[in-house]
């Protein structure tokens, strides 16, 4: 982002009370805000104790070395034990943790009791194969129980996982087992994915004949989808259902450090190698728990919780494992596509398990919005009481339409900010608590500290734009990146002294909510003016045919860079020459209208398909490329490269050649 700030050009009036039978019962008050003012530390002391410590912390935080943070430091706790083992000894062995659901539709639901016997059989089964506290398992399975078994024996026995999202390739498997030095990897013969199996095992073996991965001992493989032809490695390759099965279902926890390791979750960003962020265990699972109790007022008794996200993303990692165990929560667990067999499947699902809360993120709306209406009607979804999104900022047109068409009109919508880096939520109104508007992440959560800063470090007055910083340290924030000190320090800790740099642009309207605007990355220069892609693509989506868009801006030579937008339109009309036309010149107008005339795209682009990341974030470089006429950039996170060709094949001459 260059000298001027961000422009704030969205208006967005509309508010939302808590529903009063909510708020009078809510987990979390207004209150909390004020006791986590008046002491932070102590605030963050009181919401360890939601946990069952082997040795109490009798210190809350270390920062006499800043930015490297302790927190909890004298404490010793076992996460596994946290997440299963104390509901359990609490008389809540019935109660079913997991009801996993196939893709093909076999279904398996599980008790704490027997995920306790699950998790202890695959400890000692970790323990066999040699794996010692400290030594780091790479894991690369579908959504399938075994996925969070697995996660919750590596905590077990102190040693940290590496989770890599089963869509990944060999060589994004291959880089992520080097960096970590993995020395087992947990795997599946193949996953379900939109109908056909779709092998996994292939790319383990591929990754394993990479320099690098010598020290893998082991690969323990699930049995998922029984494909016949599985390529077998003697004395590496062992079944999981040989191995895990004859272990004894007993198994004692021992306990960690509160800084001992708990997980590497590679993220990729813009450029470079992947970044290791490493977690650790005490103040991770304070906060992933105490966040998951506030932000979706978990009632573990009676809620039935649902996060659509793949366990190989932060969000699964936080918020289908840790949090919710921790809470004792019982989940949903699917392993398929929204649209498998049929795009009401998610609804289905709603229906089937009476899901009570309901975390997705906004990629999955909008495309629910583009589908239609008339599938969610078709379900009884009257069991929702929360609703969340994360992962982007989700314009204020699909929150509406979350809210309206999943949520029957009255139940809240949180719309949670965080990162992988940050561990757990961050920014969200509390359901119970904040009303809400439509677009905004709006309030640092009791015990955050957040602020919006100009390039100078100052911070903005209410009603201005700039970059989102974090000015205090917090307990589940990463601890550093793997084998890099110094990465970590130039990539958050270098850009504003004294404070964690998030790298998302961010407003603060005049109640001082916080919007957030976006990647730095990606905001736009225009005339002197910094544009947000987001307002942009949120004006987009406010007209009634439009389903989804993606702004970028192009090098210009009038305006330094030039508004591109690509859309989807609503519905699955093809346009004719002409009627795109209009509909073009409507789209300009229309977003001039709502943002002002500085912010007219000069160009709109209507596309079939946007490329994404597969965790569904729109990769808005790769349409800067497209739209400057370069050859494309790296793909390889892209979920479907198909897309590309498409676009490019669409894209009519660039400004200049016309
Ligand atoms: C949890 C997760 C982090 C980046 C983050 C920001 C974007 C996430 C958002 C949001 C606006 C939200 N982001 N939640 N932007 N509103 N509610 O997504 O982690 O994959 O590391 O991505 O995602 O840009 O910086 P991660």
């Amino acid at each position: 982002m260059s000298n001027e700030s961000l422009a704030n050009l969205l208006k967005e009036e509309r508010r939302f009370a808590p529903p009063a039978a909510l708020a009078a019962q809510a987990n979390v008050t207004a209150e909390a805000y004020e006791r986590a003012r008046a002491d932070r530390l102590g605030f963050w002391a009181a919401q360890a104790r939601r946990l069952t410590w082997h040795t109490e912390p009798t210190e809350t935080l270390d920062w006499s070395n800043p930015p490297f943070a302790k927190w909890f430091a004298d404490g010793k706790l076992n996460v596994a034990y946290n997440c299963v083992d104390r509901h359990v000894e609490n008389g809540l062995g019935d109660r079913v943790a997991l009801h996993f659901e196939g893709e093909p539709g076999d279904t398996r639901s599980i008790t704490y009791a027997e995920l306790q016997r699950e998790v202890s059989k695959a400890a000692n089964a970790l323990t066999e194969l040699g794996v010692q506290a400290g030594d780091r398992v790479a894991i690369y399975l579908p959504m399938i129980p075994e996925a969070v078994v697995s996660m919750l024996a590596c905590a077990r026995i102190g040693a940290p996982h590496s989770l890599v999202f089963g869509g990944f390739s060999a060589d994004a498997l291959a880089t992520r087992i080097q960096d970590a030095d993995a020395r087992v990897v947990i795997t599946a013969d193949g996953g379900y994915r939109r109908g056909k199996p779709s092998a996994l095992k292939p790319a383990v073996d591929e990754a394993l004949t990479r320099p690098g991965t010598e020290n893998v001992r082991s690969v323990l493989v699930v049995r998922r989808t029984g494909q016949e032809d599985v390529a077998w490695t003697e004395g590496r390759d062992v079944w999981w259902h040989d191995l895990v099965e004859r272990q004894s279902d007993r198994h004692t926890p021992e306990a960690f450090d509160a800084e001992h390791p708990l997980f590497i979750l590679y993220t990729s960003g813009t450029t470079g190698k992947p970044k290791g962020i490493l977690h650790t265990t005490g103040g991770y699972l304070t906060q992933v728990s105490y966040t998951h109790h506030a932000v979706f007022d978990l009632k573990p008794e009676s809620d039935v919780f649902w996060c659509t996200a793949d366990v190989g993303w932060v969000t699964g990692h936080s918020y289908i494992v840790y949090g919710p165990l921790s809470n004792g929560a019982t989940e949903v667990l699917y392993e398929g596509t929204p649209d498998t067999p049929h795009r009401g499947r998610w609804w289905e699902i709603v229906q089937k398990y009476g899901v009570t809360i309901l975390y997705t993120a906004p990629t999955a709306i909008r495309a629910a919005m583009k589908w239609g209406d008339d599938i969610p009607a078709k379900f009884d979804l009257s069991s929702l009481r929360v609703l969340g999104s994360v992962g982007e900022p989700i314009n204020p047109e699909a929150w509406v339409w979350y809210r309206e068409h999943i949520g029957a009109g009255t139940t809240p919508v949180v719309d949670t900010w965080w990162q992988t880096e940050t561990g757990g939520i961050m920014i969200s109104p509390l359901p119970g608590v904040t009303e809400t508007k439509p677009g905004s992440a709006q309030v640092p959560l009791p015990g955050i500290a957040a602020t919006v800063v100009d390039d100078d470090a100052n911070e903005v007055p209410d009603g201005a734009g700039g970059y989102l910083v974090l000015t205090e340290p917090w307990p589940s924030m990463l601890r550093t990146i793997w084998n890099d000190d110094q990465r970590f320090l130039d990539t958050y800790w270098s850009r504003f002294e004294g404070r964690y740099f998030a790298g998302d642009g961010a407003k603060k309207d005049e109640d001082g909510d916080i919007w957030l605007l976006g990647r730095v990355d990606d905001v736009m220069l225009v005339s002197g003016h910094n544009i947000s892609t987001t307002e942009v693509e949120s004006a987009l989506v406010s007209h009634p045919k439009v389903a989804e868009a993606a702004v970028v801006g192009a090098t210009d030579p009038q305006t330094t860079q030039a508004i591109c937008a690509f859309v989807i339109l609503r519905g699955e009309a093809e346009l004719g020459e002409e009627e795109s036309a209009a509909l073009v010149e409507e789209l300009r107008a229309h977003v001039g209208k709502q943002l002002g005339p500085i912010a007219k795209p000069k160009r709109v682009l209507p596309v079939a398909e946007l490329p994404k990341t597969r965790s569904g974030k729109i990769m808005r470089r790769l349409l800067r490329d497209v739209a400057e006429n370069r050859t494309l950039g790296d793909v390889t996170t892209l979920t479907d490269s198909s897309v590309m060709e498409l676009i490019q094949a669409k894209l009519p001459a660039a400004p200049g050649e016309d």
